[in-house]
């Protein structure tokens, strides 16, 4: 028997999990080496990101006379072009693009992994230095080895998700990451330049002290989101409080503070935009998988989220996720919504 090393990389993590999984071939592990790789170089660009000011301002020209591109523009193109020259993934839906990209060549053809991503979430936070991220998922295709993927490999609910992940480029950079199996969590340590395990198994508290919300959005918010803010405003040593209301505005930073502490975050729907801000495929998604693997869970007010079945790449929904028992007590509030 083979025992773990003390402070394992990505590349031996994923290699040590292949040898435990009966049948696996490596092919998860090989797109999560590109996906890794990926993260790696968007790090560093997302490092430098406050020199565009000096190099020259977003759509404008540098002092060599280029024009500068977006961050999360970078960011997709990074991925796509890593992806695309990998063997293990047929086709990529992206926050940043209109319409699936599919790599349509023998070998690609013949993976059976398609990847689902929002490459830099929360790019409206750069110029301030406040943290961002990058969400992914993984699908098994539907359609037929060997032929080009179709939007129908991408069209799948959130309980078909093989594995997901989120990157928080923060005050260190750290990789989630994992399978129905468990989740994970990486550091990049950057004098090697590698992700290391440093969070194995990570579960989500049952119970937190942390909500999350825009609550300049509120006089939209439900009369059952609104009386659940009221309770959280409310609570006191004698019943699990008081509660501290955090919300930065970047997803991932958000979601990953209540992940390892314990709490809630939402983006519910408003009277303007029932279908909230956020998208099923790219964002929600894989939250509610991660979320459910440490043992939380996401619901869009009516069902749990990967239960809902997708009709448009870029739909969007709301999305109220966070500690098991803070969800159970949400819920109740929103039965006033029935
Ligand atoms: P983006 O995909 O355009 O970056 O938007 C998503 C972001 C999330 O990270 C964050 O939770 C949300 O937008 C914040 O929106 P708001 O400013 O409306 O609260
Ligand atoms: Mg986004």
């Amino acid at each position: 028997m083979l025992h773990p090393r003390k402070l394992m990389t990505l590349d031996e993590f994923t290699i040590y999990e292949l040898r435990t999984v009966p049948h696996a071939t490596g092919e998860l592990s090989g797109l999560m080496r590109s996906i890794g790789l990926a993260c790696k170089k968007i790090n560093s660009q997302v490092n430098r990101a406050g020199l565009s000011d000096i190099l020259g301002a977003l759509g404008t020209e540098n002092v060599q006379g280029e024009e500068v591109q977006k961050l999360d523009d970078i960011a997709n193109r990074t991925f796509i072009d890593l992806l695309n020259h990998s063997i293990y993934c047929a086709g990529v839906g992206s926050e940043e693009n209109d319409d699936i990209v599919i790599f349509d060549d023998p070998i690609s053809n013949n993976s059976k992994y398609v990847l689902l991503m929002d490459p830099l979430d929360g790019s409206g936070n750069i110029d301030v230095g406040v943290s961002i991220g990058t969400i992914f998922s993984v699908l098994k295709r539907v359609t037929p080895l060997g032929t080009p993927v179709t939007i129908e490999d991408f069209l799948q609910p959130g309980n078909r998700i093989v594995a997901a992940g989120y990157v928080i480029y923060g005050s260190s950079t750290m990789l989630i990451y994992g399978t129905k199996r468990g989740m994970n969590g990486f550091t990049l340590d950057p004098t090697i330049g590698e992700f290391c395990l440093s969070h194995p198994n990570l579960k989500c508290p049952d119970n937190g002290k942390f909500y999350s919300a825009n609550y300049g959005n509120y006089l939209g918010f439900s009369e059952g989101v609104k009386s659940y803010l009221k309770a959280c405003e409310r609570k006191t040593k004698d019943n699990g409080g008081p509660y501290t209301e955090r919300y930065i505005g970047s997803m991932v930073a958000d979601i990953h503070r209540n992940l390892i502490k314990g709490g809630i975050f939402m983006y519910p729907g408003t009277m303007s935009k029932p279908n909230g801000k956020l998208r099923l495929l790219y964002e929600c998604n894989p939250m509610a998988f991660i979320y459910q693997v440490c043992g939380g869970y996401a619901t869009n007010g009516e069902m749990n989220v990967l239960d809902i079945q997708p009709t448009e790449l870029h739909q969007r929904t709301p999305l109220f996720i966070g500690s098991k028992n803070m969800m159970a007590e949400l819920e109740e509030h929103l039965k006033l919504d029935l």
